[in-house]
């Protein structure tokens, strides 16, 4: 199940631009599960862990500095191949190349605010969940299930 899930932050701008609702509610429709979500200022230590496979790219404190420019939603999302269904959702990582109907292809137009992160692979977002919630945030245990809607 842990090959299931996939970590999804709606970035600074994101929030900003008020568009965590449209991201949740796309993930929703297209039938993810949401197992943990915060709003959160995020430390700078945290994302340059979060980022650390960029420590060397010219980038990086740039993208640290932005990333701690405001708070951040942080997700879990779960379901079949929705690390990769992610990604597509997200677009590319330049938003020029992204088509419409994905977030960043929809929502902003430069790649140094593209509004979501999402993992790029099933190892990645072991990491980045494991990182950003401790396990006792995760609603997918005993208790955490009880259905109301008949
Ligand atoms: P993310 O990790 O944020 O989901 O984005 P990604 O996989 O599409 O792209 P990645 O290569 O992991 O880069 C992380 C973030 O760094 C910024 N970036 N700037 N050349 C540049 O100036 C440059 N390259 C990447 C972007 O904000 C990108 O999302
Ligand atoms: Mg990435």
């Amino acid at each position: 199940i842990a090959a299931r899930r996939t970590f999804i932050a709606v970035k600074p701008d994101g929030v900003q631009r008020r568009r965590v609702g449209e991201i949740v509610q796309r993930f929703e429709k297209k039938g993810f599960k949401l197992v943990g979500f915060k709003l959160m200022q995020a430390s700078k230590e945290l994302l340059r862990e979060h980022y650390w496979e960029h420590r060397n790219r010219p980038f990086y404190n740039k993208l640290v500095s932005y990333m701690s420019s405001g708070p951040v939603v942080a997700m879990v999302w779960q379901g079949l191949d929705v690390v990769k269904t992610g990604r597509k959702m997200m677009g590319q990582t330049n938003p020029t190349n992204s088509l419409p109907g994905t977030f960043r292809g929809d929502f902003c137009v430069i790649m140094g605010k593209n509004v979501i992160h999402g993992s790029d692979s099933v190892e990645s977002a072991q990491r980045e969940i494991s990182l950003w919630f401790k396990e006792s945030e995760l609603c997918e245990r005993e208790g955490c299930s009880a259905k109301w809607i008949y």
